[in-house]
This record gives C-alpha cells, sequence and structure tokens, in this order.
C-alpha cells in the first residue's frame, strides 16, 4: 500500500453539503491513506499526527472531487456520423430509417461486435473521460436487445473498470428500444426481463434503467421492468419526459428510483415529487443540443423544490455524441441557466447520489480519494471555459 500523504498549496472545493456553494476552503490540506481522505480542512488546522506526512504540493491550484459521470452509453458497436451527415443534407428521419440508421443501425453494430471489439472502441471514450478528471463513471446496455448482446455489452462495462483506473456502475437497460419486428410487451416480457435476471446472476448490473417514451416503452410496461428490479433487490432510474410528458417522472418517483433523466417535459408537479422521493433529476444538456430540443428542463422549479440536480454527458451515438463532461458542465449553464456551483454539485456530490454511491462526489474524511487538481483558480471557470481542459491532475484511489 502506497505511503499515506498529505495534500498542500490548495484551495479546495470541497462540495461538502450545506457548506455554501462550493464548500470552498482556501489554504487547505486533504490527508489521503490507503486511498481514502483521512481528514480534510484548511491546513492551519492540521493535527499533528499527520505533519509529518509525505507531502504533495499543488501550487496554489483547485481541487475538486473527481468528476463523475452518471449516465453514459460509452459501450457500443460503430457511430451515426453517416446519418448526422445525411439529416444535415436534408434526409428526413424516415429515410434515414429505410436507409438503415437510427438505434436499429446502432443495435446491428453492437451484436454485430465481438467482445474485445467492443471493449477496444471503448476505452479511448474512458480515456477522454479520465483525462478531463472522471474517477466514476456509468455505463448503460441497450444497444443489444437480446440476451447475448446484452450481457456482452455489461461484460465490456465491467471489463473497463478492470483495464483503466475508473470506477465503473452498471446500468441494464434492456428498455431502451422495441428490436424491429417485435411488439413492446412481447419484447418486456420474452427477452428483457429474463435477460435482466440472467444479467443480475451474473453480478452484472449495478441498477436498472428503462427509456420511457412514445417511441419506446410507456409507464406501464417500464413498472413491469421496475418490479422485477425490486424483487431483484435493485435500484431503479430512468430516461423521462425527454421528448413527451406521459409519466415517467412520476413513475420514477413513484419506485423511489435514484434519478429521473433528461426530464425536459418535466412539471412543477413533477418536481414535487422527486423531492418527496429524494430522486436525482439528471440534465443532459448534450442531447438536447443535438435534437435541437428547445424546452428546457425547469430547472427553477427543481430548485424551488429542493431537487438535487445531476449533468451528464449521455455520451451515445445518435443523440449525443459527447464525450466531455466539462463541456456538458458549460452546456447546462448556458443552455439551462444552471449555476457554475450547480454544475459542479451537478458532476460530483448529486452525480454520485444519482449513482447510490455514498463514499464519493465531496472531498471528506472516510470518502474515496478521488481528486481532481485543476490550473484554475476559481470554480467557475470549469464550467465557463468552452473546449478547455484544465486538468493538472487526477488521483483515483489516492493513486496519481
Ligand atoms: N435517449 C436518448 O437520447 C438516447 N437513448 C435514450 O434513451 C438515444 C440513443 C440513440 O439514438 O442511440
Ligand atoms: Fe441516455
Amino acid at each position: 500500500m502506497a505511503r499515506p500523504y498529505v495534500v498542500t498549496e490548495i484551495t479546495a472545493a470541497t462540495m461538502a453539503p450545506g457548506a455554501g456553494d462550493y464548500g470552498l476552503v482556501r489554504d487547505a490540506a486533504i490527508v489521503v491513506t490507503e486511498g481514502r481522505i483521512a481528514w480534510a480542512g484548511p491546513e492551519s488546522d492540521l493535527p499533528s499526527d499527520y505533519v509529518g506526512f509525505d507531502r504533495q504540493t499543488c501550487g496554489g491550484r483547485l481541487v475538486t472531487p473527481a468528476l463523475v459521470d452518471c449516465h453514459t452509453h460509452i459501450v457500443h458497436g460503430g457511430n451515426r456520423a453517416r446519418e448526422f451527415e445525411m439529416r444535415l443534407n436534408g434526409a428526413s428521419y424516415e429515410e434515414i430509417a429505410r436507409a438503415g440508421g437510427g438505434i436499429v443501425s446502432t443495435v446491428g453494430d453492437t451484436r454485430g461486435a465481438s467482445e474485445a471489439e467492443l471493449l477496444a472502441s471503448a476505452l479511448p471514450r474512458v480515456d477522454a473521460l479520465i483525462a478531463q478528471g472522471v474517477g466514476t463513471v456509468e455505463i448503460k446496455s441497450g444497444y443489444g436487445l437480446d440476451t447475448g448482446t446484452e450481457l456482452k455489452m455489461l461484460r465490456v462495462a465491467r471489463a473497463l473498470g478492470q483495464h483503466r483506473p475508473i470506477q465503473v456502475l452498471t446500468s441494464f437497460l434492456g428498455a431502451h428500444a422495441v428490436p424491429a419486428g417485435d411488439d413492446a410487451d412481447t419484447y418486456i416480457d420474452r427477452i428483457c426481463l429474463p435477460t435482466l435476471e440472467a444479467a443480475h446472476a451474473e453480478g452484472l448490473v449495478d441498477a436498472v434503467d428503462g427509456f420511457c417514451e412514445g417511441i419506446a416503452f410507456d409507464t406501464v410496461q417500464i413498472a413491469r421492468v421496475f418490479d422485477k428490479a425490486h424483487a431483484l433487490g435493485l435500484p431503479v432510474k430512468l430516461h423521462a419526459e425527454q421528448l413527451s410528458h406521459i409519466g415517467g417522472t412520476a413513475l420514477a418517483a413513484k419506485y423511489g428510483a435514484l434519478s429521473a433523466d433528461h426530464v425536459e417535459y418535466s412539471t412543477e408537479v413533477d418536481a414535487a415529487l422527486l423531492a418527496d422521493a429524494g430522486t436525482v433529476a439528471v440534465v443532459l444538456p448534450g442531447a438536447f443540443y443535438t435534437i435541437h430540443e428547445t424546452q428546457p428542463p425547469p430547472v427553477q422549479a427543481f430548485r424551488d423544490h429542493g431537487v438535487p440536480m445531476a449533468v451528464a454527458t449521455d455520451w451515445n451515438p445518435g443523440s449525443s455524441p459527447l464525450g466531455s463532461i466539462l463541456l456538458a458542465m458549460n452546456m447546462a449553464c448556458t443552455l439551462f441557466r444552471m449555476t457554475p456551483a450547480e454544475a459542479l454539485a451537478g458532476t460530483t456530490r448529486n452525480a454520485s447520489r444519482a449513482l447510490g454511491l455514498l463514499d464519493c462526489g465531496v472531498i471528506a474524511a472516510g470518502m474515496r480519494a478521488d481528486l481532481a487538481i485543476w490550473n484554475v483558480s476559481d470554480p467557475a471557470e470549469l464550467s465557463y471555459g468552452i473546449g478547455i481542459n484544465p486538468l493538472h491532475l487526477r488521483i483515483f484511489g489516492g493513486v496519481f
């Protein structure tokens, strides 16, 4: 085990709840022992036990918790650049679908890829996130829609956490789309639910997700998936109210979901339900931007009701080919009028909560020593820059 050390000459944005916008501590020190934070606070208060430890000096830089990208689809085959180009050349969605485009094309590419190929294509995506200070990433299945491919995606997601110094949380998203030629109810009964059982039996599932939308599954169908999740002791989350309001947010709240994601079409009433349930609202500005959505999520209602908000990339080949968590933060501010402090809470403390994690996303004693050290002095700079990566150093499990 590495020797314990103290990170010094830093300003710490601890993101501790109730400690003001960023929980800022100037001239701070963070003590790291055995992969955990043993102590954090003003250096002048450093307990004498730690004074003799090795020092990692940071020249006055800002330290935050390592970032958490709590909603991604980074394991998938192929890409949809061709479809993007066709749209910009005037092709309609119908023409693209007839030419084999859309989610169906990603399902085909993902089914056709071996586990090794999926791993090889996902590693650079994980590396891009790590390069921006991400210490924890959530990865969904959902481009298989058959048992073998859904399990393959989840195994690759788990493998990414073995190949790289990053914590991976998996979500089973069998209820993502109805496979061509099937009907939704039959698919849920014959494929989705048995696949969830099989994936859980292999230890591949940390949470269960669904796409509740007119073009995917309705609330009754999602409720069946959630009932199975709860029977297996798994928490749920939901793609809710992305394109229309069909009751997904209320359903997520009813099931005590960890998070309701997208939520552009959620209402004030929905916000109150999320607050009561303790469910995090995850906003995904990359998808909003890519599909030219015009309805922003009800950020003010979330604020008014005290709903914790998280921000994520939704990195996927169709609606959000966004490989930058920092750009997602910038977009949450510019497109959704979130504050930079809300954006940073959204990729640290609240993103951890959206994954059910109690030991990361905040700098405090007992937490994982997952830290990001930045070449900035003001935490607002992290959301302010566009296409700029000011990461100086990332510490993962105490190791840098
Ligand atoms: N919501 C989305 O925006 C993506 N999935 C989902 O549930 C779309 C995924 C894709 O187009 O491949
Ligand atoms: Fe998504």
